[in-house]
């Protein structure tokens, strides 16, 4: 008898105070169900409605098997195509069929990808504070942990009479770009100093810089033998990346905010990057992100998927399986979520000695607790990061 798609779910949550999405695909196979992120933390309510109104009819009754063909319906069934907000709500649907066909075939994610190629997942962690001292304990922490590569950044700078922030994501009003120039510099030659050339070292220009300051500060970095720098320009400026290749070997890793394929093929092909590192929850999941990984592979280039708190420890998992099936898996972001978020998803990756770990059970291994999501409901707080400003006031769009 066909697996078919009883019915198509959606929930929000926000354990640790991101809206995420939850996408639960139910069949008709008792007890037959998968689960996948659709997150847009930004645009969760728009997520929810296109996956209820539009999708969830188009789904009703078809065979869960197909996930290519479902997936090529989806991605063209309204005509325009793509974007973020379409995007999410086919990778939240995308991730819950991949999970159903795993726990049919009874095997781990990865084993039904092709099977592990590696024995362990690195993963890099963040040692963000407002100061030099603090950084540093953090790296040092993380480096005790086992950690062997570190993403260091000042998130505020806000020491005796400052009139601003230097900031790199939160908490910031003003952002003084040279500024972040000079002070990143110093940061890591600092980092480098303590703790030497074993330990890999991340810096994220979260396309802040006009992208020949990105040029310069690529090439000021290069002594420095980055693990790479990330999103130099966005996804605007990408033509600047071909500068930063001609005058230096800073490695690059750039795609979080990617939403289209294109952006990424003509990236890979025209070798302006070391490190694809999508939003698997924004491009429409692991079908479109298995193709990724194997175009980079053929171009030489690794993966870094996106591993931030705006996406659920689901689609960390997916990405987690598919870097175990990848030759070309380079390095994987973490976090690291609350315990509140871990009440929510039992089974989520855990990471021990800077590795990341997944179960072993079918399927991508992660559940979803609807009654502890419901402690935690969605908000429609406005995000203030995206509001960042020149010191003249001028909007500094990232
Ligand atoms: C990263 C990212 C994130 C983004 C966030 C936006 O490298 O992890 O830059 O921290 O800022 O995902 O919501
Ligand atoms: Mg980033």
């Amino acid at each position: 008898m066909s697996t078919l798609i009883a019915d198509v779910r959606v929930f929000l949550t926000a354990p640790d105070g991101q809206n995420l999405l939850v996408v639960r695909v139910d069949t008709n196979q008792p007890g037959l169900y998968g689960l996948g992120c659709g997150t847009n933390a930004y645009r969760v309510h728009a997520v929810r409605e296109m996956i209820l109104h539009n999708l969830r009819p188009l789904l009703i009754g078809r065979d869960a098997s197909r996930i290519e063909d479902l997936w090529q319906l989806m991605y063209q069934s309204g005509y325009w195509r793509g974007g973020p907000v379409a995007g999410n709500a086919v990778s939240g649907i995308d991730m819950a069929l991949w999970d159903i066909k795993a726990k049919e075939a009874g095997m781990p994610l990865y084993a039904l990808l092709g099977g592990c190629c590696r024995d362990r997942l690195t993963v890099y962690r963040h040692c963000n504070a407002s100061t030099r001292e603090a950084v540093l304990e953090k790296a040092e922490a993380a480096i005790a942990s086992g950690c062997r590569c570190v993403r260091v950044a000042y998130t505020a700078y806000d020491g005796p009479g400052e009139s601003g922030y230097l900031c790199l994501q939160d908490h910031g009003t003003t952002y003084d770009p040279h500024r972040h120039m000079r002070e990143i510099v110093s940061l890591l030659e600092a980092v480098r100093a303590r703790f030497g050339e074993e330990v890999g070292l991340i810096t994220d220009t979260h396309e802040r810089l006009d992208p020949a300051d990105a040029v310069t500060l690529a090439c000021v970095l290069e002594p420095l033998h980055l693990t790479f720098m990330e999103d130099p320009v966005s996804p605007e400026q990408l033509a600047w990346l071909a500068r930063i290749r001609q005058r230096c070997a800073t490695p690059i890793a750039i795609g979080e905010n990617f939403v289209s394929l294109r952006d990424c093929r003509d990236v890979i092909v025209n070798g302006y990057t070391d490190y694809i590192r999508c939003h698997l929850s924004a491009i429409g999941g692991l079908t479109p992100a298995r193709k990724l990984a194997h175009l980079a592979e053929s171009f030489g280039v690794k993966t870094a998927w996106h591993g931030a708190l705006d996406m659920t420890p689901i689609a960390l998992a997916v990405q987690g399986h598919l870097g175990l099936a990848s030759p070309n898996f380079g390095i994987q972001e973490y976090y690291g979520y609350s315990e509140a978020t871990a009440d929510v998803f039992p089974g989520m990756p855990q990471v021990e000695d800077g590795a990341m770990t997944l179960t072993e059970r079918p399927g991508h291994g992660v559940d979803f607790d609807e009654a502890q999501a419901a402690k935690y409901p969605p908000h429609d707080r406005v995000a203030a990061w995206t509001e960042m400003r020149l010191p003249d006031g001028t909007l500094h769009t990232p």
